[in-house]
C-alpha cells in the first residue's frame, strides 16, 4: 500500500525562522525579544501546523487515490503533547533549539508549555494515537475521528493520600493545533418519532437537531512528507446558542439553554476505563460522533462524484471497541432511508466496510445499551437493529443452527430480561455487521474465538482474526528517550525509527562491554532526571542507584496494584527484619488514575499513598526502600518515568489484559519486565526469551480451573505467614496509627473476596522478584538482559500492527 516517498526538504532554517518571527508578531502581538515560553510554544505550534497544512493537500485527500481510505472512528485518541513530536518528524527539533537559545530561551521549558490533549482514558486511547501516527507513516490515507472534548481525563491530586478529580481544562483558548471547518459542519437529529410517509415508507421525524462542527488535527508522518488528519467533533445546537428574547426578558439561564445542551455533548470525556457505564449522555456522545462522522465520508464520497454503491471500495470503517458500533445502524438508515437503497445492497456495503476491533473480555465492560433507551434517542436504529436480528436469526443463523434456543439466544442482538426491556448486545451487533474482527494480541484473540465468540467463529470462519497491538517508535523511543536513540545512531544507523525491525543488530553488541556501559549511562541519566521529577512532585528524594521498579497504567483490580503493594510490605518487612543483609535498594514507582465511582480502586491508592508515607520517613532502612506515587499519570509523564524504568510490572490475572501496550513501551526503551502470562506479555515473552523476562503466576487455565473449583483467598492467607502479616499490616493499622481501620477495606477485600487471585499468585510473584533482585545486582547481566530486550522487541512498533491491519483486516 506504500507510495514512495518524495525527497524533498520541507523548510530551510531561514524560512522557518521568518514564519515563526511572523506568528509571534502577527498572532500574538509579541516579538521574539518579548515573547513568553508560551507565546514561543503557540507560535512554534502554529508554524508547524501550516508546514503540516501545505502538506496534507499532497497526501491523504489526494482526490484520485485507489487505496480504501481508512476511517478510524474512536471515541478515545490520547494525543498527549504535540510540539516535541512534531519538531522531531519535521527534523527541525535541533534547528528551533538553537534558534530560541539565540534569544535565551529553552526549548524544554517551551515544551513544557503545552497541556496534554487527554482525550483518552488509557490504553485504547493511546492505541488510536499510535495508530494515527503509524498510518501516516505507512502512507495509508486514513482520518481519526472522534470527539472534541472540552474537558479531557480528570486531573489527579492526592490530597492526605486520596485522589481527587480536578476539571481538565486544556485548551482554554483555544489550541494551536487545531482548525475549525466550520463550511463542513453536519447537521444530525435526536429523540422525536417514526412516520408513515406517502409511499408507505418509515421515515424518522427527529425532534432535536444538533450540529456538529469539525476540528482538525494534522498526523504527519516521520519526515512529514505524508500527512493525515484527525477530525474532532465539537457539539453545537441549532444555530442560535442564545434565545434573545428569553434573554431580554431576564430569564438569562433559559435563554443559554441551547449553549449549555451543546455543550455537554462533547463536554466531558467519561472517566472510565474497561467498566460500564449506561448513560444516555454516553450513547448520545457515540451517536453524535458516528453519525457526524459518516455524513462527512459519504459528502466527501459524493463530492468525488463516486456512486454510492462504491462506498465500501473507497473507505474502510474501523470500529474502535464497540462504541461507534451505532454506525452499523446508522450507515443502513443513510443508505436506505437517505439514498434510496433496498436492504439487501445497504447490507452488503454495511458489512463491507465495517470492522471491528475488540479489546477486552471483562464480561461487564462488553457494551449493552437498553433497547428503550435506545428507542426513545434512537426510533430508527432501535427498528434497524431489529431487523438486522430477525434477518440473521431467520437466515444465517437458523441454517447453521436450527433451534438449538441456547445458541440462538446466545448469538441474538438482544438480551432478554427478566423485567421486559430488551438489552442490545454491541459486541453481537458488531460481529454481525463487520467484515472482519480482531483481537489486539494472540492469547487475547484465541480466547476471543474461544471464550467470548466461538459461535461466531463456527458460522463465519476467517472473520475472527488477531492483529497484535504496537507502539510507535517515533513518540516511545526517538521522542522520550533521545540518549538512547543517539546511543542507537551511532551504533546502529537512524533507520530504525521507521524500520524497527533494524534494532535487532543490537543482538551482538549486548556481548559488548563498552556497549553495555554506555546503555547503563544512558538508563542512568534518565533516573537523575527522573529523580528530580520525583523529588518536585512528591518530595522525595530517592537513589538513581537503586532497582526503579514501575508500575503505570490505570487502576483496575485484574491489574493489580495491590499484588505489587503486597510485595512491597514483604520487603519493607525483610528489612526491619534482617537490617543488616545486603538488600537490592529499590524504588517503586507507581502512576495511575482510578476511574472517580471506583471506590476500591480508590482505596488502593490510598493504600499505596499511606504505605508510602511511613517506609519513606522509616530511617531504619537507609534509604533502600523508597515507594513514590507521581500523580496526574499521563502520556507526558509517561515520557518521562518510561525511559528511567529498570523493571515494568505488567502483573494482570492471566486472561484479563486483552494486550498492554505499556508493557511494549517499557520493554523497547530496555527495562526488564516481571510478569504473568497476559495479553501481550505472551508475546514479549517469545520475542525476548525466557531468561531475558520474569515471567510468574497462573496461566489463563490455571485460573479457570481455581475460579472452577472455587476460589478461597482466606486459604492462601492461612497458609503463607510472610502474605499474613504483610495482610495483617493492613488490617492492624501499621500504616496509619491515627486512623487505623483506614486500609481494612482493601486487606478484607483480599482475604475474603479476591476477584483477581491476587493472593494465588504472590509467592510466585514473591520468588520472581527475588530474582529481579538478584539479577539487579550483577550489572553485566541485568544490562545485557535490557540491551537484548530492546534488540528484539522491534515487532512491536505499531508500524507492524498496522501494516498487519492493511493485510488481514482492510486488504482483499
Ligand atoms: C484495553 C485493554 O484493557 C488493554 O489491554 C489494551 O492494550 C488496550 C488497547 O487494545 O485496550 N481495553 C479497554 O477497554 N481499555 C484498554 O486499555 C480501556
Amino acid at each position: 500500500m506504500s507510495k514512495k516517498k518524495s525527497e524533498t526538504t520541507l523548510m530551510d532554517n531561514n524560512s522557518f525562522t521568518v514564519e515563526l518571527e511572523k506568528h509571534l508578531r502577527r498572532e500574538l502581538g509579541t516579538s521574539p525579544k518579548r515573547a513568553t515560553a508560551h507565546d514561543w510554544w503557540q507560535a512554534l505550534s502554529l508554524t508547524l501546523r501550516d508546514i503540516n497544512l501545505d502538506q496534507l493537500q499532497q497526501s491523504g485527500l489526494d482526490e484520485n487515490q485507489e487505496e480504501r481510505h481508512v476511517c478510524y472512528l474512536s471515541m478515545e485518541f490520547l494525543m498527549g503533547r504535540l510540539l516535541g513530536d512534531a519538531l522531531m518528524n519535521l527534523g527541525l527539533y535541533e534547528t528551533a533549539a538553537t534558534l530560541l537559545q539565540s534569544y535565551g530561551v529553552r526549548l524544554s521549558d517551551v515544551l513544557d508549555q503545552e497541556r496534554d490533549m487527554s482525550l483518552g482514558n488509557g490504553g485504547l486511547g493511546r492505541l488510536a494515537a499510535c495508530f494515527m501516527d503509524s498510518l501516516a507513516n505507512r502512507n495509508i490515507p486514513a482520518t481519526g475521528y472522534g470527539i472534541n472534548y472540552r474537558y479531557g481525563l480528570f486531573r489527579q491530586v492526592f490530597v492526605d493520600g486520596y485522589q481527587k478529580e480536578k476539571p481538565d481544562v486544556w485548551r482554554e483558548f483555544g489550541s494551536p493545533w487545531e482548525t475549525c471547518r466550520p463550511s463542513e459542519t453536519v447537521e444530525i437529529g435526536l429523540f422525536g418519532h417514526m412516520e408513515m410517509d406517502h409511499d408507505g415508507n418509515n421515515r424518522w421525524v427527529p425532534s432535536k437537531k444538533l450540529f456538529g462542527v469539525p476540528w482538525d488535527i494534522t498526523i504527519p508522518s516521520f519526515g512529514g512528507q505524508y500527512v493525515n488528519r484527525l477530525r474532532l467533533w465539537e457539539s453545537l445546537v441549532g444555530a442560535y446558542p442564545i434565545d434573545l428574547d428569553k434573554y431580554n426578558q431576564g430569564e438569562y439561564l433559559e435563554a443559554c439553554r441551547n449553549l449549555v445542551d451543546g455543550d455537554t455533548i462533547s463536554g466531558v470525556l467519561y472517566p472510565e476505563d474497561s467498566t460500564p457505564q449506561g448513560k444516555d449522555l454516553r450513547l448520545i456522545q457515540q451517536y453524535f460522533f458516528t453519525a457526524c462522522s459518516l455524513k462527512d465520508i459519504i459528502r466527501q464520497h459524493k463530492q468525488r462524484g463516486l456512486p454510492m454503491g462504491s462506498l465500501a471500495k473507497h473507505y474502510a470503517l474501523q470500529l474502535n471497541d464497540t462504541h461507534p458500533a451505532i454506525a452499523i445502524p446508522e450507515l443502513m438508515r443513510l443508505l436506505m432511508d437517505e439514498e434510496g437503497m433496498v436492504w439487501n445492497q445497504a447490507w452488503a456495503i454495511t458489512q463491507e466496510m465495517c470492522h471491528y476491533t475488540n479489546h477486552t473480555l471483562l464480561p461487564e465492560a462488553l457494551e449493552k445499551w437498553s433497547a428503550s433507551l435506545l428507542g426513545r434517542i434512537l426510533p430508527r436504529h432501535l427498528q434497524i437493529i431489529e431487523m438486522i436480528n430477525y434477518v440473521f436469526l431467520n437466515g444465517e443463523a437458523k441454517e447453521q443452527w436450527g433451534d438449538n434456543l441456547e445458541i440462538i439466544q446466545k448469538v441474538s442482538i438482544f438480551e432478554e430480561l427478566d423485567n421486559g426491556d430488551r438489552m442490545i448486545r454491541m459486541a453481537n451487533l458488531s460481529v454481525i455487521g463487520s467484515r472482519r474482527v480482531n483481537g489486539v494480541a494472540a492469547l487475547h484473540s484465541g480466547l476471543v474465538k474461544a471464550n467470548l465468540f466461538p459461535e461466531f467463529d463456527a458460522l463465519y470462519p476467517g472473520k475472527l482474526v488477531n492483529v497484535t497491538n504496537g507502539v510507535t517508535p517515533r513518540r516511545w523511543l526517538a521522542h522520550c528517550n533521545p540518549g538512547l536513540a543517539r546511543l542507537l545512531d551511532r551504533n546502529i544507523g537512524t533507520d530504525w525509527r521507521t524500520d524497527l525491525d533494524q534494532l535487532e543488530k543490537l543482538t551482538p553488541l549486548a556481548e559488548s562491554p563498552d556497549f553495555l556501559d554506555a546503555f547503563a549511562n544512558v538508563r542512568f541519566k534518565n533516573k537523575e532526571r527522573l529523580a528530580r521529577l520525583i523529588e518536585k512532585e512528591c518530595k522525595v528524594t530517592v537513589n538513581p542507584n537503586a532497582l526503579f521498579d514501575v508500575q503505570i497504567k490505570r487502576l483496575h483490580e485484574y491489574k493489580r496494584q495491590q499484588l505489587n503493594l503486597l510485595h512491597i510490605i514483604s520487603l519493607y518487612h525483610e528489612m526491619l527484619d534482617n537490617p543488616d543483609a545486603d538488600h537490592t535498594p529499590r524504588v517503586f514507582v507507581f502512576g495511575a488514575k482510578a476511574a472517580p465511582g471506583y471506590v476500591l480502586a480508590k482505596q488502593i491508592i490510598l493504600a499505596i499513598n499511606k504505605i508510602a508515607q511511613v517506609i519513606n520517613n522509616d530511617r531504619r532502612l537507609d534509604d533502600r526502600l523508597k515507594v513514590v506515587f507521581l500523580p496526574d499519570y499521563r502520556v507526558s509523564l509517561a515520557e518521562q518515568i518510561i525511559p528511567a524504568a529498570d523493571l515494568s510490572e505488567q502483573i494482570s490475572t492471566a486472561g484479563f489484559e486483552a494486550s498492554g501496550t505499556g508493557n511494549m513501551k517499557l520493554g523497547l526503551n530496555g527495562a526488564l519486565t516481571i510478569g504473568t502470562l497476559d495479553g501481550a506479555n505472551v508475546e514479549i515473552a517469545e520475542a525476548v526469551g525466557d531468561d531475558n523476562i520474569f515471567i510468574f503466576g497462573k496461566t489463563v487455565d490455571e485460573i479457570a480451573a481455581l475460579q472452577q473449583q472455587g476460589y478461597n483467598p482466606y486459604h492462601y492467607y492461612e497458609s503463607n505467614p510472610v502474605l499474613k502479616r504483610a495482610i495483617d499490616s493492613l488490617m492492624n493499622g501499621s500504616f496509619c496509627q491515627h486512623k487505623p481501620d483506614l486500609l481494612k477495606p482493601v486487606a478484607e477485600d483480599l482475604m475474603h473476596r479476591d476477584q483477581f487471585m491476587a493472593l494465588a499468585d504472590f509467592e510466585s510473584y514473591r520468588e520472581a522478584q527475588q530474582k529481579v533482585s538478584e539479577t539487579f545486582r550483577k550489572p553485566r547481566l541485568w544490562w545485557r538482559k535490557a540491551v537484548l530486550n530492546t534488540a528484539r522487541l522491534g515487532g512491536f512498533s505499531s508500524d507492524r500492527s498496522i501494516a498487519d491491519y492493511a493485510e488481514k483486516v482492510w486488504g482483499e
